[in-house]
């Protein structure tokens, strides 16, 4: 499509999408109605600054069910997002949102090469994240022929990639970078399975991770984009050329704005994604602060497609960690520790990449009186507070107990998170 009939189908859909908010979600109506915004008002791509920005927060505010735009006997399907203090985001999908999402995610499966004779091993895991259903759908759309296989239990997955000989494999990078180091320890390498191309995504990646899993699995690996809130993986993604991530732009409305002055940031710059879904029905969100950077490329890309394109995300405004797929906020660990009572307040994340799979460790600080207590005593807490974060974080971790003190106390902002990823040296994982 010409970028003239883009942008008059994003004018209309924008429209579309104010009347259905407005008259359907009360928090919509408010928000619009002190901002003046009537549907009427969007004549022009330009008009939707006017609206007012959705954050995460404001999801928040209304869990679980405040910002459906339909009644729930509509929804067909709930998935949640990452909550910072137990509080996830409930993201409700009609029978033709589901629909709508097959297809996007078939759409950008074409464009990495996916085929209908291929058969797609999917590792993404299955559940509450949109990256297991979200790709299986899109998969099946296109005809191809899906094992969903889902998260864990490599030495099995390593057996069905050689047994089962799969030619498309759709996991997290890291997680494709530690099957490829299970595949060699078994003696196995790339003669040996089917795969051709990798669809990756959820988590940031380098462009160095992207040659080793090539070379190491003898495959295409794309890169793709997505959140839960706007719809979860389909947003964008890469096409063969891999330069870039095509924005579904018939679909979603994307800006890219200064986070500090909320202006449009400059051609070439590294702005704030901030996204708008068009067609959405059950749950949709105006203007959405996704805090992820990165630059756009306004160029028409190589492959013929006349959507713009996302750089790979280069970083957050906020503290969100991805830990093996999994997102987690530090704040969230602080609210068990705060529920528990008899640890200190004070703890940090160190988060190291072993081989190529993310490795998290919590360090908490236990108040001097619980430390000098008898031994049982401790180790119950231990227990206990283990299956507490456990419960609220959904990733694995090693909790060390550390005695009052022992953890550095600076002036100013507390720091809770040390990332080693990408700083030590650790072999083969690829990280520059
Ligand atoms: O991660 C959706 C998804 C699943 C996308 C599978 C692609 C493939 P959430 O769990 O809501 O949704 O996490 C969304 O993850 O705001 C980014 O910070 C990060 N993220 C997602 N994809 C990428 C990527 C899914 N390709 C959050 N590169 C987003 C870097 C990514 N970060």
């Amino acid at each position: 499509m010409d970028r003239g009939h883009l942008e008059s189908l994003q004018v209309e859909r924008l429209r579309h999408m104010v009347r259905h908010l407005g008259d359907n979600v009360g928090f919509y109506k408010d928000r619009l109605g002190l901002a003046g915004v009537k549907p009427e008002d969007i004549r022009s791509l330009e008009d939707v600054r006017r609206i007012p920005f959705t954050t995460k927060q404001d999801l928040r505010d209304h869990y679980p069910y405040g910002m459906l735009a339909v009644p729930l006997s509509q929804a067909a399907r709930l998935h949640c997002s990452t909550g910072t203090t137990g509080r996830p985001t409930v993201v409700a999908y009609t029978r033709r949102d589901l629909e709508t999402w097959a297809e996007l995610v078939a759409r950008l499966a074409v464009g990495a090469g996916v085929r209908s004779d291929d058969i797609v091993h999917i590792a993404f895991g299955y559940g509450l994240f949109t990256g297991g259903f979200g790709l299986h759908y899109g998969m099946e759309r296109l005809g191809a022929c899906v094992i969903p296989v889902s998260g864990g239990n490599t030495q099995r997955q390593v057996q069905l990639l050689r047994d089962l000989r799969p030619t498309v494999l759709v996991c997290t990078p890291s997680y494709s970078l530690h099957l490829a180091e299970v595949l060699a320890e078994a003696g196995l390498g790339p003669a040996d399975i089917a795969l051709r191309v990798g669809l990756f995504g959820g988590e940031p990646w380098t462009e160095s991770m992207r040659r080793e899993i090539e070379t190491r699995l003898g495959i295409s690996a794309t890169d793709n984009y997505g959140l839960s809130e706007i719809i979860g993986p389909g947003v964008s993604g890469e096409c063969e050329v891999k330069q870039g991530m095509h924005l579904q732009e018939d679909h979603f409305l994307v800006e890219h704005i200064n986070p500090e002055t909320e202006e449009p940031a400059a051609a070439g710059e590294i702005g704030e994604l901030v996204i708008t879904p068009l067609t959405r029905e059950a749950f949709s969100v105006l203007r959405y602060r996704t805090r992820d950077l990165c630059r756009l490329i306004e160029e028409p890309c190589a492959c013929g497609r006349t959507t713009r394109r996302m750089t790979k995300v280069i970083g957050r405004t906020d503290d969100m960690l991805i830990v093996r797929g999994v997102n987690l906020f530090p704040s969230q660990v602080e609210q068990v520790l705060l529920d528990m009572g008899g640890t200190e307040p004070h703890y940090l994340l160190i988060i190291r990449r072993r081989g190529n799979l993310d490795e998290l460790e919590i360090q908490v600080e236990v108040s001097p009186e619980l430390f000098s207590d008898e031994m049982k005593e401790l180790r119950h807490m231990e227990r206990e507070l283990e299956s507490r974060l456990r419960t609220t974080l959904g990733v694995s971790f090693k909790l060390t107990l550390v005695e009052h003190r022992t953890l550095e106390r600076g002036s100013g902002k507390a720091k809770r998170v040390l990332d080693l990823r990408g700083y030590e040296a650790t072999a083969g994982s690829g990280q520059s």
